[in-house]
């Protein structure tokens, strides 16, 4: 416990000039991450939410690739493939018995809705396009940001799944990189519910691997074999708190094996100057191209 209060990193408050203080700047510059309370309001979070449980209790699972019985790992990698320019719903590993039934509500068994409802729907494209957030990322030198991608995260109680360590320009590669997650807590995310965990200054180091799309398979590829340094610093956050992640910082998130949900919502977000690479699995046809804030 000690380390973990001493470990408490700091947190800044949002300013009503939505300007970036040069306190915020450095410590970004020397840590990989910013944390910011109060980025959005209750209400904004507790909308978010409503509007994403109602999403999930319109999806039907039986439509959908995923519950294919035949070839179940095929069916959900396929899914998975398909979702860059979709709203996709995808299951908690631990969500099904062993005969493929639910053993909860569905509300409670979506690991997360991915990866363009910033683009596809309008309540999340509002959310993701306000004005502080476009003026943050040009604060952290992105010009010409353009949005990628869109992750609703549910954490569900007890059965809420990991996130390995990882650095988000693993997935979300441009020349030179240029990827910074926006993160926010929709619900409060502390140590017991399966908070993020970073390793401050991690973003220093070199970047791991890259996840790439070689002719049709998606595939881990090494690109630097150095330890990932230990995630030593718990992220925790009130609802309405914004996490902004540099995109070569190492991160995890532990299961949530408490009884209270850890909803939070991801946008990665990368600079239109830099060559977004082919090799991404994520990718958008011309007529649907990313766009900005
Ligand atoms: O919310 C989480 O548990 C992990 C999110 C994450 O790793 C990301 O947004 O890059």
């Amino acid at each position: 416990m000690e380390k973990e209060k001493q470990n408490r990193p700091k947190h800044f408050d949002c300013n009503n000039n939505n300007e970036i203080s040069t306190a915020m700047l450095s410590f970004w510059q020397n840590n990989g991450f910013l944390i910011i309370d109060d980025f959005y309001s209750e209400n904004d979070c507790n909308n978010l939410k409503e509007h994403a449980n109602k999403l999930i209790d319109q999806f039907n699972p039986e439509e959908k690739i995923i519950f294919s019985t035949t070839n179940q790992e095929h069916a959900s990698e396929e899914y998975f493939k398909n979702s860059a320019d979709k709203i996709s719903f995808f299951f908690e590993d631990g969500a099904f018995d062993n005969d493929g039934n639910l053993n909860q509500d569905k509300k409670l068994s979506i690991n997360k809705i991915g990866h363009a409802m910033h683009d596809l729907d309008p309540i999340f494209d509002k959310f993701s396009r306000k004005k502080s957030l476009a003026m943050l990322s040009n604060a952290l030198g992105i010009e010409m940001p353009l949005l990628v991608q869109s992750m609703y995260i549910c954490k569900q109680p007890k059965i809420g799944g990991e996130v390995t360590y990882h650095q988000d320009s693993t997935f979300l590669y441009t020349e030179p990189e240029s990827c910074v997650g926006f993160w926010v807590a929709i619900e409060d995310a502390t140590i017991n519910n399966g908070c993020m965990w970073a390793s401050a200054g991690g973003h220093k180091e070199p970047l791991r691997s890259r996840f790439k799309n070689i002719g049709g398979e998606f595939k881990m590829v090494s690109q630097n074999d150095t330890k990932f340094p230990d995630a030593n610093v718990p992220l925790e956050a009130k609802a309405g708190t914004l996490i902004v992640l540099h995109g070569r910082l190492p991160h995890l998130s532990g299961p949530n094996n408490s009884s209270i949900s850890r909803h939070a919502y991801a946008l990665h977000v990368v600079d239109g100057r830099a060559k977004y690479s082919n090799y991404n699995w994520l990718q958008r046809s011309r007529d649907f191209a990313f766009k900005g804030f």
